[in-house]
């Protein structure tokens, strides 16, 4: 059962918390519910923590953003999104609707970093339209308990007949841009070798302004082969994006297929791959290589697993909270339902990784630096929830 209080919830946005208090680094924020030990003492290898389950019945839950003055978005796949403000739980009005079937409905959310200014809020979704479906991003603005001025701001070409592999991501690598990262749609299927091309956005980042234009100096801008919203192709299903907070560079992981799953390295105009070159096997029996593992201007994988973890979520962690975790990789498995903590040298390579919670909370769709410096994340499931690390101090820490 779902433990929402929506009427409560409307008194309280109309007065909610200063718009001043800052998201990261400062004290835990009041627009939280205190939550549930769910986990006591946990040490691993940099840090030891508990686990605080914060909001509870939450179905199918995909992704977690806060606004400036610390209130928590959450969407759900169903289609909804939700905004936590203390103990009360609202469900927006004014969200576009979804295609909620298969592996789609409501995606990523991400409050834009001129937010303050602009008060735009970006979410994507799928969306079906004459039975053909692709992913959509769309930008609104919040109004007390629900959604104003919702606007399509870029779709994803050309839709296509499946209902999954609807990737995505978004960031912004800064005020002006944002990158959404899109999946392949599942129509580049077992046996088929095609090398990829730019010509559509599936398995792609397409990188647009904020208003949904395209930007002068995308990478395909004036090709006729190629779509100029395309930043780089060749990607299956993408569900983990971040920007390194030192260098500035773009990270991504995908699924691969039967093993395979891969971090990338972003750079304009590059070619990943999929699905000429994969690290993965075929579903079917006898499993076989899926085209070969490298080709000539197909960039490799700065690192893959196989099995599978089923990446989803990702951030670098860039809170104060545990200084023994700074600016390392973070990301979510649903398949092996753990958090990936992975330390890089530079832009260049994974030179340690260490699992967290292995099968003791359930698939990790989500998972983001956020208020008071804290480590949070999301898990996937009918009845999933909202968590948080913690440090516990210990003798041996400072
Ligand atoms: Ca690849």
């Amino acid at each position: 059962m779902r433990i929402l209080i929506p009427l409560l919830s409307l008194a309280l946005l109309a007065c909610g918390p200063g718009a001043d208090s800052e998201t990261a680094g400062g004290p835990a924020s009041p627009a939280l519910p205190d939550g549930e030990v769910v986990m006591d003492t946990v040490q691993s290898e940099a840090a030891t923590f508990r686990v605080v389950q914060l909001v509870d019945s939450l179905e199918h839950a995909w992704a977690v953003d806060w606004l400036p003055d610390g209130r928590t978005l959450i969407t759900e796949r169903p289609g909804r999104l939700l905004l936590v403000d203390g103990d009360s739980t609202t469900v927006l009005s004014g969200v576009p609707e979804v295609l909620a079937q298969g592996q789609g409905g409501l995606l990523d959310v991400r409050v834009a970093p001129d937010y303050r200014e602009s008060g735009w809020i970006y979410l994507t979704y799928s969306m079906q339209e004459d039975s053909l479906s692709g992913t959509v991003l769309s930008r609104a603005r919040l109004r007390g308990a629900g959604l104003t001025d919702v606007e399509e701001v870029y779709r994803q070409t050309p839709f296509l007949g499946t209902d999954y592999h609807f990737g995505s991501r978004i960031v912004f690598p800064d005020d002006s841009t944002l990158l959404v990262a899109l999946g392949e749609r599942g129509q580049r299927n077992e046996g088929t070798v095609d090398i990829p091309t730019p010509s559509t956005s599936v398995g792609t980042v397409v990188r647009l302004r904020t208003d949904g234009s395209v930007p002068d100096d995308n990478p395909f801008v004036g090709r006729e082969d190629a779509r100029p919203e395309v930043y780089t192709y060749g990607h299956r299903n993408p569900q983990g994006m971040a920007i390194h907070p030192a260098t500035g560079a773009v990270w991504l992981h995908e699924h691969g297929p039967h093993g395979g799953d891969e971090l990338n390295r972003i750079e304009a105009g590059a070619n990943y791959g999929w699905p000429a070159v994969s690290y993965g096997d075929t579903y079917s029996t006898p499993r076989e290589e899926i085209g070969g593992t490298e080709a000539p201007g197909v960039t490799q994988p700065v690192e893959y697993w196989d099995p599978s973890p089923a990446l989803s979520g990702m951030t670098f962690y860039t809170g104060d909270a545990f200084p023994g975790w700074r600016n390392h990789l973070f990301m979510g498995a649903l398949s092996l339902q753990k958090l990936i903590r992975a330390e890089l040298s530079g832009d260049s390579a994974v030179v340690h990784q260490e699992d967290l919670l292995s099968k003791q909370i359930g698939r990790i769709r989500d998972v983001a630096t956020g208020p008071a410096g804290h480590l949070y994340f999301l898990t996937d499931a009918s009845n999933g929830g909202l968590y948080r690390l913690e440090p516990v101090e210990t003798g041996s820490e400072r």
